[in-house]
């Protein structure tokens, strides 16, 4: 029988079946999918094969190929991954930047001052640093700066009616002591990022995952836009690199303003 994984608990899997029941499964065999070290064979998504057992149970012995998945690491320094989804055709927009991001090295956390979301691991991941926030006017640095340390009251702005956008409130960088332990800087809201001191041929070694393949292209100087046998162009086209991460790159060589994701 064929069914797709609704839940997954780490030792059973629900499974609804083709007919629209819903069946309990375990899981027989080793399932290694595409080479990947994963704490979970089998995850949210997944289309698999199981057969029924004598106590109303299924057992799940195989597994489609994955059109995609997000995978995250679970956790900094362990070396295997989580699997979170297959299968999808759509995903919170949010979560589209984070596999986005995480694939390529960055660490992602999804906070919330207003609905105090992880706020706590925010202040362990900034006690005895200094750190920067950074972003477009009115995505809520101050607020967020604000909700790690109620000493600080910085000015929080309102968001214009007619164009969402924010009002440049925080007019100049400053630097706040946190009251358990480091600073924190807050900025004005970028407009625009300009290049200084770096030439266009450098600009690709500041996206890591252009940096990796540029010893793959055919020509040690490619600057990957029009260049034949150009290994990053052939991996934005095999979506091994996101569209939107070249079409920043294209952007900044173009000298145009970055389209920072908000
Ligand atoms: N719904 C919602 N509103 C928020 C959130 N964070 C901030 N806001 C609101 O967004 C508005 C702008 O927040 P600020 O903290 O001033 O934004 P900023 O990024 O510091 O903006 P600049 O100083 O102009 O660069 C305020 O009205 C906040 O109350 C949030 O997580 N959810
Ligand atoms: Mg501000
Ligand atoms: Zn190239």
């Amino acid at each position: 029988m064929k069914g797709v994984v609704i839940k997954s608990t780490g030792s059973w899997y629900t499974v609804l079946n083709e007919s629209g029941t819903i069946v309990e499964c375990g899981i027989k065999g080793k399932f290694r999918i595409q080479g990947i070290k994963t704490t979970n064979p089998i995850a949210v998504g997944d289309k698999v094969a199981f057969e029924m057992e004598n106590d109303g149970r299924g057992v799940i012995h195989a597994i489609e190929d994955r059109k995609n998945y997000i995978i995250r690491k679970s956790s900094n320094l362990s070396k295997q991954s989580h699997i979170s989804a297959a299968h999808m055709d759509m995903m919170s927009e949010l979560d589209g930047f984070i596999s986005v991001y995480q694939k390529i090295g960055y660490q992602c956390y999804k906070v919330s001052a207003t609905e105090k979301t992880d706020i706590n691991l925010l202040k362990e991941l900034t006690k005895d640093k200094i750190t920067l926030v950074s972003g477009h006017s009115g995505v809520g640095k101050s607020t967020l700066v604000n909700a790690m340390d109620f000493n600080l009251d910085l000015t929080v702005g309102e968001i214009s009616d007619a164009h969402f956008k924010g009002k440049h409130t925080t007019t100049f960088a400053e630097m706040h002591q946190l009251t358990y332990g480091g600073f924190i800087i807050d900025t004005p809201g970028i407009k625009e990022l300009g290049l200084v001191n770096m030439e266009k041929e450098e600009i690709s070694n500041y996206f890591p995952e252009m940096r990796a393949l540029k010893n793959q292209c055919k020509f040690n100087n490619c600057v990957h836009l029009n260049e034949p046998k150009c290994a990053v162009i052939e991996a934005v086209e095999q979506g091994e690199i996101a569209q939107s991460r070249y079409n920043s790159y294209i952007g900044i060589m173009n000298g145009e303003e970055l389209n920072i994701p908000h």
